[in-house]
């Protein structure tokens, strides 16, 4: 296949993107040799090297890499382009790296949480595989795998950024992140007994404080914090700004997950939902309760957070029943938090050192996703 005519424009995007992407997914195996070396300096035996080899390949690249990718994408705004958005400079190969491992870091933080996510939300697939404890030999060793992917964190922050003034803000980034994602977790299990289904309990507000602690910081926060140290900001008031339009981008960026949940394809989101068979306090379920009928309610009551995909079904039906109709509610979300994080990007005074675009390319990655 050949053509002469010269790329349109959307071609020479994509094709930019993808180049993005294989430069920063060619720095992964590097990092995975450092921590094998690690472990061989140790004594540790060549089944262990390889478990870990597999460990780290399995489940931290093969995603979207949008976390990783904005961090480079950011440190590169931040330090090469102008107030205006005009490119200054290009970012060295040094600068590439140190960004790129950061990315990876948070790449492998998404991995330690995704490993542990997936036992405990009896998941069976994960990136269009098994979950990594549903491979053959694994099972549990995977809670002690899922701790590994998280060494190796800060296994790599300090062989890379030991020297650097901001190394410290970087490990309490971190660990604070953590925890509050942490947090997240506990209460999305908790408000989900297994065993004692009572919607009563749910609340589009407790929905919001599931979200925002389980994926708005690390997924959208962090990525961009470690870039502003990265880029030198010191002005705690930035961090504050850059999370009043992260956190937003991060709790819309878990709706669109719930609603894929029950409205993706497998096929393309690589996961089989399963938020109404494990009772999750999710978007949907959260948007019907407001708009059931008092039979729609009785039927909910009864077949939802069943562990049997008949129930399953009917929770289903009624989510696209229409009265209630899920999708067009789903899309008028969309479009009143697209509207609102964009009014909020219009606000940056770009004189502070921040920049807009750190925040439209992160919002762009995430808009009107089917993956
Ligand atoms: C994901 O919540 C949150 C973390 C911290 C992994 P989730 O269970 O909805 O994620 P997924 O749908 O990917 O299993
Ligand atoms: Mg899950
Ligand atoms: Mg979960
Ligand atoms: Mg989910």
């Amino acid at each position: 296949m050949s053509s002469s005519a010269p790329a349109s424009g959307l071609e020479a995007k994509a094709a930019k993107k993808l180049a993005a992407r294989k430069r920063f997914e060619d720095v992964f195996p590097l990092l995975v040799e450092e921590l094998i070396d690690y472990l061989k300096s140790e004594g540790m035996p060549a089944e262990a090297q390889e478990w870990y080899r597999k460990n780290l390949d399995y489940n931290t690249p093969g995603g979207k890499l949008n976390r990783g990718l904005s961090v480079v994408d950011t440190v590169d705004i931040l330090l090469c382009t102008d107030a205006g958005g005009k490119r200054t400079r290009e970012l060295s190969e040094p600068e590439y790296l140190k960004a790129a491992i950061l990315g990876w870091c948070i790449e492998l933080l998404q991995a330690y949480f995704l490993v542990a996510d997936d036992m405990m939300d009896a998941s069976l697939t994960r990136r269009g595989h098994p979950c990594w404890y549903k491979v053959q030999g694994v099972g549990n060793i995977a809670i002690n795998d899922s701790f590994m992917l998280e060494a190796a964190i800060y296994y790599l922050l300090k062989k890379h950024f030991r020297q650097d003034s901001y190394y410290g803000f970087l490990l309490e980034l971190f660990h604070d992140v953590t925890f509050q994602t942490e947090l997240g977790q506990l209460i999305d299990l908790i408000t989900a007994d297994e065993h004692h289904v009572d919607l009563s309990k749910f609340s589009l507000e407790k929905h919001h404080l599931i979200v925002l602690y389980k994926t708005a910081f690390y997924s959208f926060y962090l990525p961009v914090a470690c870039a502003m140290h990265m880029a030198g900001i010191k002005d705690e008031s930035l961090f504050k700004h850059a999370a009043a339009i992260l956190l937003p981008l991060g709790e819309y960026f878990q709706v669109q997950d719930d609603y894929l949940d029950a409205y993706g394809n497998p096929e393309v989101i690589g996961k089989i939902g399963t938020d109404i068979q494990d009772n999750k306090c999710s978007w949907p379920i959260n948007v019907v309760l407001l708009h059931a009928t008092s039979e729609q309610r009785a039927l909910l009551d009864q077949h939802y957070g069943r562990k049997d995909a008949a129930s399953e079904a009917v929770v289903k039906d009624i989510y696209s029943a229409s009265n209630i109709d899920i999708p067009s509610k789903f899309a008028a979300y969309e479009k009143k938090s697209y509207d609102e994080i964009t009014a909020k990007i219009a606000q940056v005074d770009e004189s502070t050192g921040l920049r807009r675009d750190v925040f439209t390319s992160f919002l762009d990655k995430v808009y009107k996703r089917t993956v």
